[in-house]
């Protein structure tokens, strides 16, 4: 089975390839040779994950998935949210983070939730499979390894943040990982 992942980043296809570990093959946005910014205007995970897979569908006529994700903050009426990429108006994420960091102040309420729904269009059909981790922002970024909000996200019962730890520790039990284990659970069940 071929399925192309609806993704412009770099991470995310390293991540979900190491997770699949090769059970089934993905091919890249670049192997089909799609350079699109994919549009994502929806207000939820699961319309931004859809329509980067009807995108695909839609052009291609193309069996993919997708996956929209992002780090929802309690003390910030669960912002950044579907705005996680450009939370700060820009795709910086050193920005993003200050900005996520300034807006959280010393709110002693430090509880987050990394989340990722995966959109699978398969067989002329729509699937979601979604991942979730609890953790809590640091005051101050640690750690060097990942992406995105990584540095400042520690997961419950740990003492390191997603950027402290190795790529494995952290696929082991991210949002993302759960995801895409229901996706290829989903897959070879098939
Ligand atoms: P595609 O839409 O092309 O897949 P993207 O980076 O724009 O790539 P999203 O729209 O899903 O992806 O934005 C999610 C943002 O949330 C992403 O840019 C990161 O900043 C953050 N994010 C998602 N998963 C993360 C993770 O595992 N660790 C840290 N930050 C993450």
């Amino acid at each position: 089975l071929e399925l192309v992942f609806a993704t412009n980043n770099a991470h995310k296809l390293e991540e979900v390839q190491s997770i699949v570990d090769g059970k089934f093959v993905i091919k890249s946005l670049a192997d089909i040779d799609c350079h699109d910014d994919i549009p994502e205007t929806g207000v939820t995970f699961e319309e931004n994950a859809q329509q980067k897979t009807d995108y695909l569908v839609n052009k291609y006529g193309l069996y993919c998935f997708g996956d929209d994700s992002g780090l929802e903050i309690q003390a910030l009426n669960n912002e950044p949210g579907v705005y996680s990429a450009r939370y700060s108006g820009s795709r910086d994420m050193e920005e993003n983070i200050d900005l996520v960091l300034e807006r959280l102040g010393a709110s002693t309420n430090r509880a987050a939730r990394f989340r990722t729904v995966i959109s699978l269009y398969l067989n002329e059909q729509q699937h979601f499979f979604e991942g979730a981790i609890d953790g809590s922002i640091v005051a101050e970024r640690r750690g060097v390894a990942g992406f995105g909000y990584d540095p400042i996200f520690i997961p419950n019962g740990y003492d390191k943040t997603f950027a402290e730890m190795t790529a494995a520790e952290k696929n082991a039990i991210s949002h993302r990982s759960i995801a895409v284990a229901k996706l290829a659970d989903f897959l070879l069940r098939k």
